[in-house]
């Protein structure tokens, strides 16, 4: 069938073949379609091998020229696919370093920090004025029940704060601590005098929500017991404390009432020429220290309380307590 070729045919055969394969690698942009190319022209069965299968029909003397011009070509064929291998690769990691560049000159994106609620770095401030002073810091259970919220701080059973329409109460006797007047109690049980503590936290009443009132809102009660303490060094304290947080403002003690302190005063603040209420405190009351076996002739102690919501919106200039529980960021990012 095949007919019979001569030197000069296959002389001609390898050319072309040298010609086109030197086209198709120059052609070539990937190293999987190099090596493709490379089984095609010079793999066992690839089109080199064809031409030279039909080498055997020549004579013999002719065949060696044949097989000279064979090996040029695949010499050059593999110095052609080799060096376009370094040109695709290096074209390949030119093109991943533009990708991976980084654009030093970009705008950043920002990274949007959060920061303290104004009722906790009020809170912290409060509470940092006391440690200055040489108090530490309490802290106690919101769920309390009725001895540690009410019995051991000698409020009656028939105080209006004992009532179903003031307190939250829990199933089995428990409640939501109405003040943070229980933690001291915890920590005079353990702790003997003398004690300078200041006990922060979230209280609970049943108010309705209006501009200054909240059922959840935050007290810092400060507790000082130790010989000798007179209302003096509660007058001394308070004075000391609301300087340090307001500035010089006029301050007056007015005569009031608790069940667990005597006498009792409350404390104003004269802000933009109104007086304004912004702690209860007094000396802590006999029996208050008899019921936690402490004698009254050798004790005694004063303490305060105040709601961090006043001193946080009179700070802040906010007028509505509710601002500081509907969590508006527009509103918060502000403090
Ligand atoms: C207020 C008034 C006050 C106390 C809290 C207290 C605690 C113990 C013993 C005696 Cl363990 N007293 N705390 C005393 C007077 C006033 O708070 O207007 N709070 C917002």
């Amino acid at each position: 069938m095949s007919e019979i070729v001569s030197l000069q045919q296959l002389t001609r055969e390898l050319d072309l073949l040298e010609k086109e394969a030197a086209k198709e690698i120059s052609a070539s942009n990937d190293a999987d379609g190099l090596e493709k190319l490379r089984v095609n022209l010079l793999g066992k069965k690839g089109r080199l091998s064809r031409v030279l299968g039909t080498m055997g029909q020549l004579p013999g003397k002719e065949r060696p020229l044949v097989g000279q011009r064979a090996n040029l070509l695949k010499n050059q064929v593999q110095k052609l696919l080799a060096e376009r291998l370094q040109v695709v690769k290096s074209i390949k990691m030119a093109k991943l370093i533009a990708e991976e560049e980084i654009d030093i000159t970009a705008p950043p994106i920002g990274f949007p920090l959060g920061h303290r609620h104004p009722l906790i770095s009020t809170t912290e401030r409060i509470v940092d004025l006391f440690c200055g002073l040489g108090y530490s810091v309490a802290e106690g259970p919101e769920i309390e029940n009725d001895y540690y919220n009410f019995e051991a701080l000698n409020i009656p059973l028939d105080h209006p704060a004992r009532d179903m329409q003031d307190t939250f109460y829990l199933e089995n006797n428990l409640l939501l601590r109405t003040h943070t007047s229980p933690v001291q109690i915890r920590f005079l049980e353990q702790n003997p005098p003398p004690v300078r503590i200041v006990a922060p936290g979230r209280v609970y009443r049943r108010d309705a929500v209006d501009a200054t009132h909240s059922p959840v809102f935050h007290q810092v009660e400060v507790l000082a017991i130790d010989e000798c303490l007179d209302f003096s060094h509660l007058r001394g304290t308070v004075l000391a404390f609301l300087k340090a947080f307001f500035g010089d403002l006029p301050v007056r003690f007015r005569a009031s009432y608790f069940p667990f302190t005597e006498p009792s005063a409350e404390v104003d603040v004269q802000w933009r020429g109104k007086w304004l209420e912004v702690m209860g405190c007094g000396m802590v009351d006999p029996s208050v220290l008899e019921g936690l076996g402490l004698d009254p002739e050798r004790w005694s102690g004063f303490a305060a309380g105040l709601g961090v919501e006043r001193f946080c919106m009179v700070r802040h200039g906010i007028d509505d307590i509710r601002r500081l529980y509907t969590s508006d960021l527009r509103f918060l990012e502000q403090f």
